[in-house]
């Protein structure tokens, strides 16, 4: 099924030209409502009736995390804030959270893009979807949840966590979508397996997974394991949230919704575009966006765009699935973490070497994350006291900063490797 077939299966060349119209519609508004375009356009001597059409995408200035949060909280706001309805938020590099607004007509853009993806990964109105994406701050729970609605399907908004009950009410309330992190769902399953659940006595049949990489062999083993079909589903804070893109039931990539954000894939290091069906960075343009239009966001994710036309019947440009990135940020419990924000904390206290060494890992399906970090060599000979009460303090410091648990060691000078290049800060043992 198909929850749009006019904006979903349009010629190319038509959808080019609602893209170019919607772009330019867009330049005007953000060249006259928000003074940091205004001026990165002005700094490349460009005026919006410069911008004719899609051709013209190139010229355009990028944007970063960065620029986001020089501007935090609102100074990106393309609308004034009585017509702001909602706002969320994701973690940044120094603490400061990345800070996203939606007008009325957003959420109403968001919640037919969700419900595009849903549609396409074959979930129907007499669904019953539980959505274990975290509600709050981060988009996940809030997005699902309003494509969900616009669907039709019936809604448990149970939000992340809570394993045995999310479990139980699986079977009570026969939840027939799970929509979660991929860890999450190999979470649940072996969960399910120590508590004599067997997923063949369960309704569920699909997954709507996203917000973190994953690969084809976990998908394999999620589907095997929950006897279900794996979906995934694709998005950011700063695009929209979940439903940026989707997979179709083909599985064979994910369908970017191109009417509503225009896709570019760049080389990271000289930002020029690279030729079909080469990795690059994806960028993405939003051209119906209110509250906070992005010109050229670079997401940093590195996929790969396929133009063909797909089984399905979509004429939706594919992204193939995102499984690394151009920058040192980690995904962890579906959490963004930049090891920076954890060399802050440790500078921050004083006590500590700027020496340290992440490691991730996933244990039983739950990521973990263990934070070596120096400590002067006098230390080790002082009480046991002292070294557990610096402990408790660098854990206390460190989970209140990334809102998520870690496992820290102290350990005593140069045990972490040295390199004349650049510092290796991070071993990432799953295998993503
Ligand atoms: O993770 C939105 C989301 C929620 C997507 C639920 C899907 C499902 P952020 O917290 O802003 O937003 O994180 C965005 O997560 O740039 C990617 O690096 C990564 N990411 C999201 N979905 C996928 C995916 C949400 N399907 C960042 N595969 C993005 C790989 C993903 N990486």
């Amino acid at each position: 099924m198909i929850w749009n077939e006019h904006k979903e299966c349009m010629s190319r060349e038509e959808l080019r030209i609602l893209q170019g119209k919607r772009l330019c519609e867009m330049v005007e508004r953000v060249y006259h409502n928000v003074p940091f375009y205004r001026k990165k356009m002005q700094e490349l001597g460009l005026e919006p009736g410069d911008i004719k059409g899609i051709d013209d995408l190139p010229k355009l200035p990028f944007t970063t995390k960065q620029d986001l949060r020089d501007n935090y909280p609102y100074n990106l706001f393309a609308v004034p804030m009585s017509e702001v309805v909602r706002v969320h938020a994701s973690s940044g590099t120094t603490g400061r959270p990345t800070v996203v607004g939606y007008t009325r007509k957003d959420i109403s853009t968001w919640s037919e893009v969700v419900a595009r993806c849903l549609i396409s990964s074959g979930v129907k109105k007499n669904d019953i979807i539980q959505i274990a994406y975290g509600y709050g701050l981060f988009t996940g729970g809030l997005g699902l949840h309003y494509g969900s609605e616009k669907v039709g399907a019936t809604v448990i908004p149970i939000s992340g966590g809570n394993t045995k009950k999310q479990i139980q009410l699986m079977k009570d309330f026969g939840s027939t979508v799970l929509a979660c992190t991929p860890s999450y769902a190999l979470y649940l399953a072996e969960s399910m397996e120590e508590m004599g659940i067997n997923p063949k006595d369960l309704k569920l049949r699909v997954g709507i997974f996203g917000a973190e990489p994953w690969t084809e062999e976990m998908r394999k083993e999620i589907e095997k394991k929950l006897n279900i079909k794996a979906i995934d589903i694709y998005g950011l804070s700063e695009v929209i949230g979940p439903g940026v893109s989707c997979e179709c039931e083909m599985q064979k990539g994910l369908h970017i919704q191109e009417d509503h954000f225009i896709p570019e894939t760049i080389d990271p290091n000289t930002l020029e575009p690279v030729s079909n069906g080469q990795v690059g960075e994806l960028v993405f343009t939003t051209v119906t966006k209110e509250a906070l239009p992005l010109l050229r966001y670079r997401t940093r994710d590195l996929t790969t765009l396929n133009y063909e036309k797909c089984e399905c019947g979509r004429t939706l440009v594919r992204m193939e699935k995102c499984t690394g990135r151009s920058d040192d940020m980690l995904i962890i419990r579906g959490v963004n973490v930049f090891p920076s924000q954890i060399e802050s904390v440790l500078l921050n206290m004083g006590e500590t070497n700027p020496h340290y060494l992440l490691i991730v890992d996933r244990i039983n399906n739950l990521d973990v994350l263990e934070v070596w970090v120096e400590v002067e060599g006098s230390f080790f000979s002082d009480e046991i006291r002292k070294l557990e009460s610096l402990t408790a303090r660098i854990k206390h410091q460190i989970e209140s900063t990334l809102g998520i648990s870690v496992k820290v060691k102290l350990v005593e000078p140069k045990t972490i490797e040295r390199t004349e290049g650049k510092a290796k800060r991070v071993i990432d043992k799953r295998k993503i």
